[in-house]
């Protein structure tokens, strides 16, 4: 038995798999939960599924955050008779739990039945895929537009309150524990020169200019499925942050993900170029699906992926200077990688904004 496998076994027996499980192995790339593929005979067929360790230290609210993903997942289910792929499905645990927790160490787990024939990508290669991401991230937005039951639990409140982001990175470099501000001055100083711009979408969103909707907030391009061989965009994944948002902030952090092809975290930022090509196939993908944008949703789009590169950003350079607290990484010096390939971005963005917004039009 694998060490994993022997690791995790106790935690699996809580759900009911309907057969052997043969192999646990880490899975994706996310930087929040810890994901694993699952591998279970079947009476002879190897089935595969999720298996995640609900991160706490973010999500401290479990059962109201499943019950927000058991909303979202029945609606759109519902909504696409047939296709199982369309929606994540919750393997429920053995006594009818969507959540099982453990009471040795009060970790949460959960699990998914894995979609197959398909596969998330942490970086675009081809304008196609821009589309196909963000058709399916507009549809995902569309279906969510009638969820019934009332507002979505808060799962992380004031997420994209850009505005108090930047408050939290001013408070985290005024005590700079780690004394790291020194070698980060000068993405430092591009951050102090944006503040002005963090405030558009809070405001608007504050005075009714732009409506509330139910939104995902977290739509990097490796939390959406394409099929493997149509390329379609067939399953938005990641639930953790639905919740009342603006579209802006999803559509933002399709543009911050989707517009170039190199790494979130790489290094030579001569590899980091804005592609236009992306984005124009972004905004065709997206006003595909997305049918129902106000006129100051639409106005803002070019400006929304700005502001969520900037954002995100900046959480990068705030978790940096605080010690790597929030973002999973793995080699030293990967939060502020990260962080210089966004404002590598959002200067870049910001060049070319006049090309940007002509395209919208
Ligand atoms: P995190 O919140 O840490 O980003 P995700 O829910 O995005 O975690 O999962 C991490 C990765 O696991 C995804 O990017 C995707 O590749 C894979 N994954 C998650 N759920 C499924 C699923 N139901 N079927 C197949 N792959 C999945
Ligand atoms: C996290 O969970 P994941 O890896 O899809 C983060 C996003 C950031 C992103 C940056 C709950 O997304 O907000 O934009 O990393 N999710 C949370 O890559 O904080
Ligand atoms: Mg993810």
């Amino acid at each position: 038995m694998s060490d994993l496998l022997e690791k995790l076994a106790g935690v699996l027996a809580n759900f009911d798999l309907r057969g052997v499980v043969t192999k646990v192995e880490p899975w994706g790339s996310g930087h929040i939960n810890d994901t694993y593929r699952v591998t279970v005979d079947q009476s002879g067929l190897a089935v595969h599924y999720i298996l995640q360790g609900i991160n706490q230290n973010i999500f401290p609210n479990v059962p109201k955050l499943m019950e927000n993903i058991q909303r979202v997942t029945r609606h759109i289910a519902a909504r696409n008779p047939g296709d199982s792929r369309a929606a994540l499905t919750i393997v429920p645990t053995t006594t009818g739990e969507a959540f099982y927790r453990n009471p040795a160490d009060n970790s949460c787990w959960r699990v998914y039945l894995f979609i197959e024939g398909a596969k998330t990508y942490d970086a675009v290669t081809d304008p196609s895929q821009a589309y196909q991401a963000a058709r399916a991230f507009g549809k995902f937005q569309c279906a969510l537009a009638d969820l019934p039951g009332g507002p979505l639990f808060e799962s992380i409140v004031d997420f994209h309150h850009t505005p108090k982001r930047f408050q939290k990175f001013l408070k985290v470099l005024k005590e700079d524990k780690l004394g790291r501000a020194a070698e980060c001055k000068k993405e430092i100083d591009f951050a102090l020169a944006r503040e002005k711009e963090c405030t558009i979408v809070v405001e608007e969103l504050a005075d009714g200019r732009l409506p509330a909707r139910v939104t995902h907030n977290d739509t990097k391009i490796n939390n959406v499925m394409l099929d493997d061989q149509t390329g379609e965009g067939i399953c938005v994944i990641d639930l953790d942050t639905c919740m009342p948002g603006s579209v802006l902030y999803d559509f933002g952090d399709e543009i911050r993900t989707t517009t170039m092809t190199a790494a979130e975290d790489e290094p030579d930022l001569s590899k980091v170029v804005f592609d236009i090509k992306l984005f124009e196939a972004l905004v065709q993908g997206y006003l595909s699906s997305a049918t129902f944008l106000t006129a100051e949703e639409k106005r803002l789009l070019p400006f929304s992926g700005r502001l969520l590169t900037f954002e995100c950003g900046l959480r990068f350079l705030t978790d940096y200077l605080e010690g790597d607290v929030y973002f999973k990484t793995h080699r030293p010096g990967q939060n502020l990688d990260r962080n210089r390939t966004q404002f590598e971005l959002v200067r870049q963005m910001e060049a070319q904004d006049a090309a940007m917004q002509a395209l919208i039009k």
